[in-house]
């Protein structure tokens, strides 16, 4: 059940989750993913994790009807009763609704092809339980991520890195089968295209994705819906040939000029870059040409506890508003950095958003657990979850090391303080 710990560095609440008996497999946090939707006409949302590939996942409660409800497990699935396809679990994805059911969890299978959802809110004469159509054969739903709306792009987008001809991605509408989309304008630098994926929204018409393989190249795309048919415009390509460059990445308008933007980070080797590099949607070349950085970000640590030094600094991302000031924020994991100490803890970055790039590291907070766990890996994983505002999202945190997840009440952002925020952010 969920803890309260007092983050010594922020003074803030953190909510942390251990694994529930009936998960027998060790390891929570490996995937990771934060939804939220309406039960009853009252919002609720979530937070859903597991230990990987093959494994049992839970969904935790984090917020009711505007107030943090943090007791208890909301879902789960893969359990000995009620088993996953083989191939589940190794990412996962939540949406506010499928079809008439709200809030829905699922998980694609990378052997069959086919993703499993699970729905809380089960409307007349549904068993809240579907499968929607994936693809067999291709790796499908290696990386997964959740479109962070209600749009008519879809649910969640997955790749399916070992399609034919170097990869693919694919979106999931509502209530459907899951569509291969054409990212061949961008085809080159190597194969495995979609061993990373990231989505984010343009407009009410519009969504933008990166994707990323193991050849160093990252495909920028914006997705037109009209009439249920999108077309794809390869906008611009990112390569370094540096290892695992583009295995993280997220997209979101950093900056409020109305542009999506794209960090991209390195998933963990030994040539990997210690650095996320941060792309203006305005300066996006609009084909696959080359496309300059705006900003790098490196793991400058103020807090004396952490250091960063083989940290894996950029091995995963997310972007959201956690402070409600209209601009997104981007989070950073670091999860083998050592902290006070303690190698292989981890820790994660929340970078203000900020009205030019280049300023995107002008307020910098780290998040740490203040009695780190050796190896623990927090900041393997990061999530976004819907907040307590509409308009805010809380950072969730895998740490798969610890077998735990963690919520941060509070990242210490202005605006997201425990003196800004209230009672919620205050140490219980
Ligand atoms: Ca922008
Ligand atoms: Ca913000």
């Amino acid at each position: 059940m969920p803890t309260e710990f007092e983050d010594l560095r922020q003074e803030a609440s953190t909510v942390a989750y251990e694994r529930p008996d009936e998960l027998s497999v060790a390891g929570i946090g490996r995937a990771l993913a934060g939804y939220g939707g309406a039960i009853d006409g009252v919002r609720n949302t979530r937070v859903v994790t597991s230990a990987g590939l093959d494994t049992p996942y839970v969904a935790y409660n984090v917020v009711r009807a505007g107030e943090l409800r943090t007791e208890g497990t909301a879902a789960d699935a893969c359990t000995a009763s009620r088993a996953c396809p083989p191939g589940a679990s190794v990412s996962l994805v939540g949406f506010p609704a499928w079809g008439a059911d709200t809030v829905c969890a699922a998980t694609p299978s990378t052997v069959g092809g086919e993703v499993t959802i699970r729905c809380e809110g089960v409307a007349e004469g549904s068993s809240g339980v579907h499968v929607a159509i994936g693809a067999a054969g291709e790796r499908f739903g290696e990386a997964a991520a959740s479109v962070p709306v209600d749009h008519p792009f879809g649910r969640a987008v997955f790749g399916a890195p070992g399609a034919a001809g170097g990869g693919a991605v694919y979106r999931l509408p509502d209530g459907a089968a899951a569509e291969a989309l054409d990212l061949s304008a961008g085809a080159g630098m190597g194969g495995e295209m979609g061993l990373a994926v990231a989505v984010g929204v343009v407009d009410a018409d519009t969504a933008l994705t990166a994707s990323a393989g193991s050849g160093g190249r990252v495909i920028v795309a914006t997705h037109d819906v009209a009439g249920g048919a999108v077309t794809s415009t390869v906008i611009g390509c990112i390569d370094d040939a540096a290892e695992g460059f583009g295995l993280a990445l997220a997209v979101a308008d950093f900056d409020g000029d109305g542009a999506v933007d794209v960090a991209v980070g390195s998933g963990p080797g030994a040539g990997r870059l210690e650095e996320v590099r941060v792309y203006g949607g305005a300066d996006a070349p609009g084909s696959c040409a080359a496309w300059t950085p705006a900003t790098t970000l490196t793991c400058a640590s103020d807090d004396p506890l952490v250091d960063c030094a083989g940290a894996e600094f950029g091995a995963s991302l997310v972007a959201g508003d956690v402070n409600a000031d209209g601009l997104a924020d981007l989070v950073v994991g670091a999860p083998t950095a050592t902290v006070d100490d303690v190698a292989g803890a981890g820790a994660a970055f929340v970078f203000a958003g900020a009205a030019r790039l280049t300023d995107l590291d002008d307020d910098v907070r780290t998040l740490r657990h203040p009695a780190p766990a050796t190896n623990g890996d927090l900041g393997r994983t990061l999530a976004a979850v819907p907040g307590a505002e509409a308009d805010r999202v809380e950072v969730a945190v895998g740490a798969p090391g610890a077998d735990r997840i963690y919520v941060f009440l509070c990242t210490g952002l202005d605006g997201d303080s425990p003196a800004t925020v209230g009672p919620r952010c205050q140490p219980q």
